[in-house]
């Protein structure tokens, strides 16, 4: 599979300091910040520092300590959001591609928290 990154796409100037964004955490290899339009009372999206479109392609092309810090950057940001499972619960989404309806080109993972999300499948 070839997977092509435009390097212009919004993610990437955000992490290149060009476009502003609300930070909530970052380590060596992602980035943590609320979405422009949060869908819940917490919303926020977590992204690598690679240039990763989608899922599919980090878990082909990153490298171990990428996707450690990926994952467990996610799971620390529950913890910190006050959000974690059992006692509350967030609900994690990756939009991929055009059937998965991605709009940002670059891979993204919604946390979205704060109130009971609704059943998504039947
Ligand atoms: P998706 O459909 O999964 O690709 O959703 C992209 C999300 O990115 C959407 O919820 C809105 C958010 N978003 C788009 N542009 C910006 C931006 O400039 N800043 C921030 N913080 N979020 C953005």
């Amino acid at each position: 599979m070839t997977y092509t990154y435009d390097p212009q796409n919004v993610f990437a100037r955000i992490l290149r300091g060009e476009i502003p964004c609300t930070k909530v955490m970052e380590t060596p290899h992602s980035l943590a910040f609320r979405d422009i339009a949060p869908q819940a009372p917490e919303h926020v999206l977590v992204i690598p520092k690679g240039a990763y479109v989608t899922f599919d392609h980090f878990a082909a092309q990153a490298s171990d300590a990428e996707i450690v810090d990926f994952n467990r950057l996610i799971a620390q940001l529950c913890g910190l959001l006050g959000v974690a499972a059992p006692d509350k619960g967030y609900r994690l989404v990756s939009n991929a591609g055009r059937d998965g309806v991605q709009d940002v080109p670059h891979l993204h993972v919604h946390i979205l928290a704060g109130k009971p999300l609704g059943r998504m499948l039947p």
